[in-house]
């Protein structure tokens, strides 16, 4: 029997699918962005022979809580507008070495690319991720024009961010009910930003690169993309808020915010349920 083509397989569609979209909302330009998918050994085994190793890749830190796990990744210094056209040049499936210091490459970046250069946030996320939701398998970065803007003009702190996120639509509080986390700005591809990042994964989904981007986690790639969009649409009601002037005659309340909790059975965190109005300011 002909094993089935790992090209052919839902989990590079939808990693091409996903890129694109990505690309076409204008959240990638360039080599903006990058996408880690946890696949399981069962998922994997029925298109790779998983004893066949093309490449090792050192990786600089220590990843060995992930040893054995497969993510199919996407290379660094590639563009998010071609992967739908070349994925096995562009993405890569690699498996964590037993040592935790390198990656064996099983399938992809088959003219010589490697693992994203935020390959230690994605790994550092995955593990704190996995330790809060053992379903959880996708990290997501991207640059979300709205947000980004947003990291500008509010102050970097997660409950005045959250609670302006959350009033711009009922959607956003139903969507991410834990907020948004928030690091200080840092520079980018470095353990560093990886760590910070990865520590604010252990209560957030969304986590906020200032004056760069987001960082998503999720069990799918529709749900962790669907968390961008719904921060971005909130970010992009803020943005047009601001552009007619500003000027906010009513919200959504505390209130209102308390009662989409109970209608949708959602555990928010506490602190950000009461604070100033949009309207008052106070
Ligand atoms: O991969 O977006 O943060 C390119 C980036 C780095
Ligand atoms: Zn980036």
């Amino acid at each position: 029997m002909t094993q089935k083509k790992f090209i052919d397989s839902p989990y590079v569609e939808q990693m091409c699918k996903i890129t694109h979209g990505l690309y076409v909302h204008g959240w990638d330009e360039r080599n903006g962005g990058n996408v880690s998918y946890r696949l399981t050994e069962e998922e994997v085994s029925q298109y790779v022979d998983t004893d066949k190793v093309l490449r090792n890749e050192p990786i600089d830190f220590d990843a060995s809580e992930l040893a054995g796990q497969y993510y199919l990744v996407t290379g660094t210094g590639r563009y998010f507008k071609n992967v739908i056209d070349n994925p096995e040049g562009d993405a890569g499936l690699v498996q964590i070495a037993a040592d935790g210091h390198s990656v064996d490459i099983h399938w992809g970046y088959n003219d010589g690319a490697q693992p994203t250069s935020e390959f230690p946030a994605h790994l550092m996320t995955h593990i704190n991720r996995q330790h809060v939701d053992s379903k959880q398998r996708i990290v997501m970065h991207c640059h979300p024009t709205n947000l980004v803007a947003m990291s500008f003009t509010v102050p970097l702190n997660e409950k005045i961010m959250t609670r302006i996120l959350w009033k711009m639509q009922a959607e956003s509080i139903v969507v991410f009910p834990e907020g948004l986390g928030v690091i200080p700005y840092m520079t980018p591809g470095t353990n560093a930003i990886g760590e910070a990042t990865a520590e604010k994964m252990k209560d957030f989904r969304l986590v906020l690169w200032p004056q760069h981007g987001v960082f998503a986690a999720g069990d799918t790639m529709d749900e962790t993309f669907g968390l961008i969009e719904t921060i971005e649409k909130a970010a992009l009601i803020y943005t047009t808020i601001q552009s007619q002037g500003g000027n906010i005659l009513q919200e959504i309340t505390d209130t209102d915010l308390a009662d989409l909790t109970t209608r949708f059975g959602l555990k928010p965190n506490p602190e950000y349920m009461v604070g100033d109005s949009l309207v008052t300011g106070k």
